[in-house]
């Protein structure tokens, strides 16, 4: 199946023409019953049921298909997987169930969110968005001033031996370089770290199968020093760094530690998708690259377009990087330290063999690493094919030094024929793959607007069963990312797949020019993948999702008495019910005030001009759900407290006037009256 270079770039070319394969277009189903049941009539429904659905013009298909996605009033069990999904530009993580696809939960992030208070009074939220924005890699934003956006990509949620744990998750923000974690006990941000030398990222974030390291890599490379920008792009081979970031995790909080962490220093290409190797390739991960040819742009200085310079090759450039070897690197102090992080620098990486290179088709954008850790999927985008490659071939051309040329950057390059273990031809525009259990991929085509569904070889499948397209679903359309349930790791769980489509056209009602995000959900049981429902997302664009099983999740109900969010201990400020109490201090106002059904205690706050005011806010509830609010009009102070939560806000009472403070969330028939003054006195 190994396929020579030089077939590789003929077979591109006839490829380019358009070829495709398959061409199973998923049959939708239309009101007037063409979904192949002949209209409800055939579904065998009787009485009640039959009339709504010949009301409605249900045809048959459809009956069937809101039957295997619908979740009744009062039965939220039968949604059986979590959605965590990025929220593009939004800067935040949504949450759904699956099948419904029902949206649970938006998590702030890297963007405040006032229902939850994020980011609004000095609390946990604004806490951790600031440390966000002046944390080790922070030069920029210190001199720019708070970040209130963020980019989010790629959800990572934490394993254990390769298999989902339910502890926590990361996302990295592609437009800054940072990386926020969530942790799953209460589904809300605790850290936000800027990461050193990187302006921007795209590969990552995944976890090593154990959770010892959160992966984030450049996307653009890095301005290795930001006086000479001046020349940036005319000495761009060596004033510019790409770097793969290993962020170590703390064992018992899920929190990044940044002395812990370290760095591999990569030629200046532009780094792309990445993932970790498993099993049979812990220790390593992969991550692509496109621009190997380091193009820069400047059309308007006589230049061509980034587009056309970086899509010159027919080959990038795969980076391989043993993570093992790095630690042992670092630990004989091989490593520099640049800005608060040890780095192994280039030239050290490629002498101790903790990165090579391996060639791959033009401009490819996701890698992806199968459930048994042997194969390596990657994505063409502008090769109709997907390239399949063996970790075993990998590892022993990297044993045998059999390298096609070093660098100019003196990194080795596998021989492209050493390593490649199968190619398959799926489609125009092949960007990400996810898997099932039973040795199946799933490729998702942005330009045909499908999914390709193909088979991995031994010992999946053996002989011409190996490495073949077996299915391809239209979807509605121009997919980026899919998912498949816990598609990533050691043990997928077949069942749905979700396509992520970026335009939806006519798939909804015109609501104004800019048109939501349409997430398919898909059935895999069948012999043909089917799609079962549209859902629009109309809060920025996703881009990659992990779905999890729903039983994983131990998720908190009420936080034990007195409970700070950003520790998750006891807050030494935490109060019980009676024991509120105000101090007035010089020029400070300190309160410790209880929060309850339905009232703040105390609920006059006496203040003068220029006061520092600290509040201890403690939510005294033990009942599920009963969250209290407490804004502070005119002041843009907002914080939630959920049962049982304590959270202190800090401000400078600069406004003199009366400010009815109250509670934000209807908690009880006399939510109207849970309010108090707070008055500045001149
Ligand atoms: S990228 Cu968005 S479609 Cu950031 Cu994962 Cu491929
Ligand atoms: Cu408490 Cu409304």
């Amino acid at each position: 199946m190994a396929i020579s270079r030089r077939e590789l770039i003929q077979g591109a070319a006839v490829g380019g023409a358009g070829l495709v394969v398959g061409g199973v277009v998923g049959k939708v189903a239309l009101g007037d019953g063409d979904g192949g049941g002949g209209g409800a009539g055939g579904s065998g429904l009787s009485g009640q049921a039959q009339k709504v659905a010949t009301d409605r013009k249900l045809s048959a298909d459809d009956v069937t298909r809101a039957v295997k996605t619908f979740v009744p009033p009062g039965q939220p069990g039968l949604d059986t997987h979590f959605l965590f999904s990025s929220g593009g530009h939004s800067g935040q993580i949504l949450v759904m169930g699956v099948p419904s696809l029902k949206l649970l939960k938006v998590i702030g992030v890297f963007t405040p969110e006032p229902w939850q208070g994020y980011g609004y009074g000095a609390d946990a939220g604004d806490i951790v968005l600031r440390q966000g924005t002046t944390s080790a890699g922070g030069a920029v934003s210190k001199e720019r001033g708070m970040l209130t956006w963020g980019d989010t990509h790629h959800p990572a949620l934490s394993e254990t031996k390769g298999e989902y744990d339910g502890r926590w998750l990361y996302i990295q923000d592609r437009a800054n370089g940072r990386i926020a974690m969530v942790d799953l006990r209460d589904f809300k941000t605790k850290q936000i770290i800027d990461v050193p030398n990187l302006e921007s990222s795209h590969g990552g974030c995944f976890v090593t199968p154990n959770s010892e390291y959160v992966h984030i890599s450049t996307k653009t490379p890095t301005l290795t020093d930001r006086s000479k920008a001046a020349s940036a792009l005319t000495n761009f081979k060596d004033l510019m760094r790409g770097y793969s970031t290993f962020m170590a995790i703390n064992q018992g909080t899920g929190r990044m530690e940044l002395d812990r962490s370290f760095q591999v220093e990569l030629p200046p290409y532009t780094q792309d998708l990445a993932d970790s190797g498993k099993l049979v390739s812990d220790g390593w991960v992969f991550i692509n690259s496109y621009n190997s040819e380091m193009a820069v742009g400047g059309n308007a200085e006589g230049g061509v377009p980034i587009e056309v310079g970086a899509s010159k090759n027919d080959f990038d450039m795969m980076h391989v990087i043993n993570w093992k070897k790095a630690e042992e690197v670092i630990k004989a102090g091989k490593s520099r330290t640049i800005n608060g992080i040890k780095v192994i620098p280039l030239d050290v990486a490629a002498a101790e063999g903790v990165l090579h290179l391996i060639p791959e088709p033009k401009s490819p954008h996701g890698v992806d690493v199968a459930p048994n850790g042997n194969y390596l999927c990657v994505g063409g985008k502008l090769d109709p094919h997907v390239t399949i490659y063996g970790f075993d071939k990998i590892k022993a051309a990297i044993d045998a030094k059999n390298y096609e040329k070093i660098d100019d950057f003196g990194v080795p390059v596998l021989k492209y024929d050493a390593v490649v273990a199968g190619r398959i031809e799926v489609g125009l525009g092949p960007l990400h793959t996810q898997y099932d259990e039973k040795g199946y991929g799933y490729i998702s085509l942005f330009l045909d607007s499908a999914v390709a569904k193909f088979s991995l070889g031994e010992p999946y499948f053996k002989g011409d069963q190996a490495f073949k397209l077996v299915d391809k679903l239209k979807v509605n359309y121009n997919i980026g990312h899919l998912v498949t349930m816990e598609g990533d790791t050691v043990k997928p769980d077949g069942k749905y797949l979700v396509a992520l489509n970026k335009w939806s056209i006519d798939r909804f009602p015109v609501v104004g020019t800019l048109k939501p995000q349409n997430f398919q959900l898909v059935d895999l049981t069948g012999e043909k993948m089917e799609i079962l429902s549209d859902t629009p997302i109309g809060i920025g664009e996703p881009h990659y999702v992990q779905a999890i099983k729903a039983e994983r999740i131990k998720a908190w109900e009420v936080y034990p008495p007195g409970t700070n969010p950003l520790t998750m201990e006891k807050d030494p400020n935490a109060i019980e019910d009676g024991k509120d109490r105000l101090e007035k201090r010089g020029n400070t106002l300190e309160a410790w005030m209880t929060v309850k059904r339905s009232q703040f205690k105390p609920d006059t706050l006496r203040a003068n001009k220029g006061d520092k005011v600290i509040l201890h806010l403690t939510n005294v509830e033990k009942t599920p759900d009963a969250t209290h609010g407490f804004a502070i009009p005119r002041y843009n102070i907002n914080v939630s407290l959920d049962p049982g939560e304590c959270v202190t806000v800090e401000f400078t009472a600069d406004a003199e006037g009366s400010f009815a403070m109250y509670c934000t969330e209807f908690c009880s028939a006399l939510h109207l009256e849970m309010q108090g003054w707070f008055l500045v006195i001149a």
